[in-house]
């Protein structure tokens, strides 16, 4: 730029020159002439005239250079121009381009990478999982070849014991006895309106009389803290020798006790941890159906000599407790159902399923305690929670062995006393 300042310089100074020659002198000949048309001037010019004649062509074609130069320069400028211009919209293209694309495919591009390193850890991971489970499935795979192992060589061994299943079949046991099954064990039993068959213990005496066994303790083996469908499908295990724990269930029970127009005597044994027996006798014993919540009814106290606890008892704290502690005529209720007449929950407290009032004299499902005697710091909840037969035994005491069995009314006379008469019977 600097060049161009001083041709413009240059250029500036020549026209002035320029205008002052057209206006005062012009070029003359080399030597100054009075009859040139200048002439007149001449003597005070000449000199000047001399030397712009002498310089003027030098100077012409450094004005024709520098016009060239002009152009040059201008068509460069025009270049140029044109070149920023291009350069602009270049750089307006390439920023309304960037972000849509480059930068956009460049961060898409990290993206996938960081996607495609998390899918190549959480796959490591899980190839780390798999690879445990496998050493875990090869363990297990082991360890059942060694049961397997041990089950074939167990099985090669001739059995030890077997579960003898009696052949006669029946609507109860006394129906069994009457059929001539002679031996207490397990039988098939299938009530008149039973689905289908189910298994009891059958207890068949001397005088052929069939008792259908509805539940029973004797050790403490069983937990009788259940629920509601546990004690509707009953639990425990039946064996052929009386040897383990049992509740029948309320439906086997309810479909029993509802079958026939002769009525159940429901027995209730009882032995303490002295070796003392006593039993209770309750005549036309029945459980309602599910709908009525298994609700226990029965016509009045048949005798025995433990008492009538299922009417309650008067424990003396309160003289409502005999009303309140009465089992006729109340709904079964278990930990997980509240059917009782009080305003807490008696099962739930209690860890049983039972006829509860608010709550009991008679608890047969309760809690097993060794020896019998217990005190409110061995319960949960301060509440009196063992097998109890009040009008027996405290409710601190509980009981050591108890059964429930029923049998038709027909069997068995008032008091206990046993109808040995067999005319009596097939019914
Ligand atoms: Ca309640």
């Amino acid at each position: 730029m600097g060049s161009v300042k001083h041709a413009l310089a240059s250029i500036l100074l020549l026209s002035a020159l320029s205008s002052a020659m057209r206006g005062d002198f012009s070029p003359t000949q080399e030597i100054c002439n009075p009859n040139d048309k200048f002439g007149t001037y001449c003597p005070t010019t000449c000199g000047v005239a001399d030397y712009l004649q002498r310089y003027t062509p030098d100077m012409d074609q450094q004005l024709d250079q520098m016009e060239q130069d002009l152009e040059e320069i201008s068509n460069l400028t025009r270049g140029a121009q044109d070149k920023v211009v291009f350069l602009k919209d270049s750089e307006a293209h390439a920023l309304k381009q960037a972000p849509d694309t480059y930068i956009k495919k460049s961060s898409n591009m990290l993206d996938d990478i960081m996607r495609f390193e998390k899918s190549i850890l959480a796959q490591e991971d899980q190839i780390y999982q798999l690879q445990s489970i496998l050493q875990a499935n090869e363990k297990r795979i082991t360890d059942l070849k060694q049961m397997s192992f041990e089950l074939d060589r167990l099985c090669k061994e001739p059995c030890k014991e077997t579960v003898e299943i009696q052949m006669v079949n029946g609507k109860d046991c006394q129906d069994i006895a009457n059929k001539g099954g002679k031996v207490s064990g397990l039988y098939y039993v299938k009530p008149a309106r039973a689905a289908e068959a189910f298994l009891v213990y059958c207890e068949i005496d001397s005088q052929e009389r069939g008792w259908t066994v509805l539940q029973r303790r004797r050790d403490g083996s069983v937990d009788f803290n259940k629920n509601w469908v546990q004690y509707k499908e009953g639990f425990g295990y039946l064996s052929p020798d009386d040897r383990t724990e049992f509740w029948l269930g309320n439906e086997k029970i309810h479909l029993l006790s509802v079958q026939s127009s002769v009525p159940y005597v429901l027995r209730i044994e009882m032995v303490d941890w002295e070796g003392n027996k006593k039993f209770a006798d309750y005549a036309n014993f029945k459980l309602g159906p599910e709908v009525d919540e298994y609700r226990l009814t029965y016509a009045y106290y048949f005798g025995g000599d433990a008492g009538d606890a299922f009417d309650g008892y008067a424990f003396g704290d309160d003289p409502s407790d005999k009303f309140y502690t009465s089992h006729n005529g109340m709904q079964f209720s278990t930990p997980d159902k509240d059917n009782d007449k009080f305003q807490e929950h008696c099962a739930q407290q209690e860890g049983s399923g039972w006829w509860m009032n608010r709550c009991h004299a008679a608890h047969l499902n309760g809690k097993y305690y060794q020896g019998g005697k217990y005190t409110e710091k061995d319960t949960e909840y301060g509440y009196d929670n063992g097998i109890i037969w009040a009008t027996w035994h405290s409710r601190w005491y509980s009981l050591k062995e108890t059964t429930m069995k029923i049998i038709p009314i027909n069997r068995v006379t008032v008091g206990g006393q046993e109808s040995g008469s067999k005319n009596f019977g097939d019914i």
